[in-house]
């Protein structure tokens, strides 16, 4: 099928799984509050389509639909959102040298951030990426007072943004988003064509699930190693998996999560991820899975492209014209 695939749930997803997996219930604001009671609803934050899952069958309250659907821009895209601001201490970056990436969360106040709520483990993720789809990071710094800090090597040079994904305490989980200047000789990574499987050492991931805009789309992602599936997954960040999309050509973010959780009595370490997702557009998207197995955590990396809506009368929207899939370790 062409690689058609399909990756959903937008801020709305977000929000669900943040507010469900650690019972946060700090979302605030219409959007949040929704999502918050859906993901009551289901007992777990993994349903990042909770509220539009008529279609991925997983019952929840049709009168989520609305409010969970309501956000028009999605995260990333922002530096500053709703009082809070993203503040580097520098936004360039040594080319293949290891330094300190230092920033804050300026508040409402004018003042640093101090007080977090824990999403999935950590009060702060950041995730670094060139603007070509390559060279992902998923890091988590720590926090001294009102500043974060994390090691930092990008070995490319390029544009890249840095994305924060973080709850200040008392207010909405949001994911800001800030550049990042490497400066070199910049060689973007061709375009290339979206893929269903992608190789990360020595296993293999493949993807299964149709990627259809503004929809909740059920994504399967299956590990094995060395051709036999993965059935012992760690888990990582109370996940057997975390997946985070973005959008080609804006790098609009998008963090899924999957169905279940590893302490939930029916979620197996695999081989098998499942995730919900929307995609608010036509168009490819880089998906980025990080496992953990064996101790080692591991991102899988692809390229994905939207198929036709459905009910949308045969449009059709472009499925081979993305970026392709980068393999890589890191
Ligand atoms: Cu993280």
């Amino acid at each position: 099928m062409n690689g058609a695939i399909k990756v959903g749930a937008y801020v709305v997803g977000l929000a669900v799984v943040f507010g469900g997996a650690l019972g946060v219930g700090r979302v605030v604001g219409p959007v949040g509050d929704a999502v918050a009671e859906a993901a009551r609803d289901t007992g777990h934050s993994a349903e990042p389509g909770a509220g539009h899952a008529a279609g991925a069958g997983a019952g929840h309250d049709e009168g989520h639909d609305e409010a969970a659907r309501a956000p028009a821009v999605p995260g990333g895209l922002q530096v500053s959102q709703g009082g809070y601001t993203l503040l580097p201490e520098a936004d360039e970056v040594k080319v293949g040298e290891r330094t300190d990436f230092r920033f804050s969360v300026i508040g409402p106040d004018g003042h640093p951030v101090t007080g977090f709520t824990t999403q999935h483990d950590k009060k702060l993720h950041l995730i670094v990426v060139r603007r070509d789809l390559t060279g992902f990071r998923h890091l988590h710094p720590t926090q001294k007072g009102g500043v974060w800090s994390v090691p930092l090597e990008l070995p490319a040079a390029g544009e890249y943004r840095a994305f924060a994904d973080f709850a200040p305490e008392g207010a909405e989980a949001m994911t800001l988003g800030m550049d990042l200047s490497v400066a070199g000789d910049y060689r973007p990574e061709p375009p290339a064509v979206p893929a269903e499987t992608a190789k990360v050492g020595d296993y293999t991931v493949t993807l299964a699930g149709d990627l259809v805009p503004g929809r909740t789309s059920m994504l399967t992602l299956s590990i094995a190693k060395d051709g036999k599936p993965v059935t012992d997954l760690e888990p990582y960040l109370a996940a057997y998996g975390h997946l985070v999309a973005l959008r080609d050509g804006d790098l609009a973010y998008l963090h899924v999560h999957p169905d279940g959780a590893p302490d939930d009595g029916r979620t197996a370490p695999g081989p098998d991820i499942t995730f919900y997702a929307e995609v608010p557009s036509a168009g490819t998207y880089g998906l980025y899975l990080d496992f953990k197995h064996a101790g080692t955590v591991r991102t899988a990396v692809f390229t994905a492209a939207t198929g036709p809506d459905p009910e949308a009368g045969g449009a059709t929207a472009p499925a081979g014209d993305g970026h392709g899939s980068h393999e890589h370790g890191r």
